[in-house]
C-alpha cells in the first residue's frame, strides 16, 4: 500500500492559501466586535430637575462629562465639572457595581437597548440604543464642599450613566422630550417617542432613599408651661431628612392668667439650639409665636416650651415639610466618541 504524500510544492502552498483564506473570511464575515470600553466627551450641557420631558427646569451647566470606561472588569472613570446656580460642581463616578437585574452586567453595560419596551429597565425614558451604561455611586462637590443628599445626609449619591446614539431629548426645541401622539413624551405610551439619530449622553444623579416624597407631618400637641413648678413640657418633632422645613406655631391665648414670659427652645438631636421664642404681653393680649427652622440633622428634634411666671396652657401646631428627593437629569447634545480603546 502506497502511501501518499504531497509534494513539497503543494506543501509550499498550504500557507498561501490559508492567507487567502484569511483574507476572503475578513472580507465576507460581519463588522468586527463592537469594543469593551467606550471614551467620550460631552459639552455644555443641561441640567433637568425630575423626569422633566417638556424641559421646564432646564439650567445650562457650562460644563463637561469626560467618560472613560471598561466593560469587562466594570471599572473606569466618569467626570463632570461644571457651573450650577453660580457655583463649580464637581460629580465623580469611580464604582460600577449595581447588578440587581442582569443586564446591568456588573455594573457596566455595552450596546444593548434600554427603557421604553425593550424590556430592560423602565419606560420612565423612551427606548434607546445604549453604547455604555453604568450604574453605582456617585461624589458630589459644589463649591468646596461634598453637596450631601438632603435625604439621607451622605455623601453617597445613586448615578446611572447612558451614552446612546439615538437621542431622545431635542435640544434644538427647548430639550422636549417628543412623543408622535402627545407633543410631550408619556411613560404610558413608551411607543409613541419619537427617537432621533444622534448622540446624546444621560446621567441621572439621584437620592440613594427610596423613591417617593415625604408626606408633610402635621401634628397639635398641648402642655402647660411656667408656674411655681417651672413646668416645662417636651414634645418630639420628626425629621426625616436634611433641610426639612420645621414650623411651629405656639399659642397661649389671652387668658388673662397668662401672663407669662413663656420661652419656645427647639433643640436639634445633637442638642443644639436651632430657635428660640419669647412670648410675652399684656393680660389681655394672646401670647403666641412661630419657630421656624430648618435643620441639617436627621432625627427626632426636640420643643421646649418653659415659662418662669404663671403657669399657662397652651397649643402647639408642628408642621414639618421635606424637600423633593433630589433627582438631577444631565444632558449632553455635543458628544464625541473616542476610539474606543485604551
Ligand atoms: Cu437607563
Amino acid at each position: 500500500m502506497s502511501i501518499i504524500r504531497p509534494s513539497s510544492r503543494t506543501l509550499a502552498a498550504i500557507p498561501v492559501l490559508l492567507l487567502v483564506a484569511t483574507v476572503l473570511s475578513g472580507c465576507i464575515s460581519e463588522a468586527p466586535p463592537p469594543p469593551t470600553n467606550l471614551r467620550a466627551i460631552g459639552t455644555g450641557g443641561t441640567i433637568y430637575q425630575g423626569w422633566d420631558y417638556a424641559g421646564a427646569t432646564a439650567q445650562p451647566l457650562n460644563g463637561s462629562i469626560e467618560i472613560d470606561v471598561d466593560d469587562p472588569s466594570n471599572s473606569g472613570l466618569v467626570t463632570v465639572r461644571g457651573v450650577w446656580a453660580g457655583e463649580n460642581f464637581t460629580i465623580t463616578l469611580s464604582e460600577f457595581n449595581h447588578t440587581a437585574d442582569d443586564f446591568h452586567d456588573g455594573g457596566v453595560a455595552m450596546h444593548f437597548p434600554e427603557h421604553g419596551a425593550s424590556g430592560n429597565g423602565n419606560t420612565l425614558v423612551p427606548e434607546m440604543f445604549l453604547l455604555l451604561a453604568t450604574w453605582g455611586p456617585a461624589t458630589f462637590e459644589l463649591g468646596d464642599e461634598a453637596f450631601k443628599d438632603p435625604y439621607t445626609g451622605l455623601e453617597n449619591w445613586s448615578a446611572h450613566l447612558m451614552v446612546t446614539d439615538t437621542g431622545i431629548r431635542d435640544e434644538a426645541d427647548g430639550g422636549k422630550v417628543k412623543s408622535a401622539s402627545s407633543g410631550i413624551y408619556s411613560p404610558d405610551a413608551p411607543a409613541d417617542a419619537i427617537i432621533g439619530t444622534d448622540n446624546e449622553v444621560h446621567l441621572i444623579i439621584e437620592s440613594t432613599a427610596p423613591a417617593g416624597d415625604i408626606p408633610e407631618h402635621n401634628e397639635t400637641v398641648t402642655g402647660t408651661a411656667g408656674g411655681p413648678m417651672s413646668e416645662t413640657t417636651m414634645f418630639p418633632v420628626p425629621v426625616q431628612t436634611r433641610d426639612a422645613n420645621i414650623r411651629i406655631e405656639i399659642d397661649f391665648g389671652a387668658d388673662p392668667q397668662e401672663v407669662g414670659p413663656y420661652n419656645a427652645v427647639l433643640r436639634d438631636p445633637e442638642g443644639k439650639v436651632i430657635a428660640r421664642q419669647t412670648m410675652a404681653g399684656t393680660q389681655a393680649m394672646t401670647k403666641s409665636a412661630t419657630i421656624e427652622a430648618t435643620s441639617e440633622v436627621i432625627g427626632n428634634h426636640t420643643l421646649e416650651v418653659s415659662g418662669p411666671g404663671a403657669p399657662g396652657e397652651f397649643t402647639a401646631d408642628i408642621t414639618v415639610t421635606h424637600p423633593p428627593r433630589p433627582f438631577y437629569w444631565l444632558h449632553w447634545e455635543e458628544v464625541t466618541i473616542g476610539a474606543g480603546g485604551r
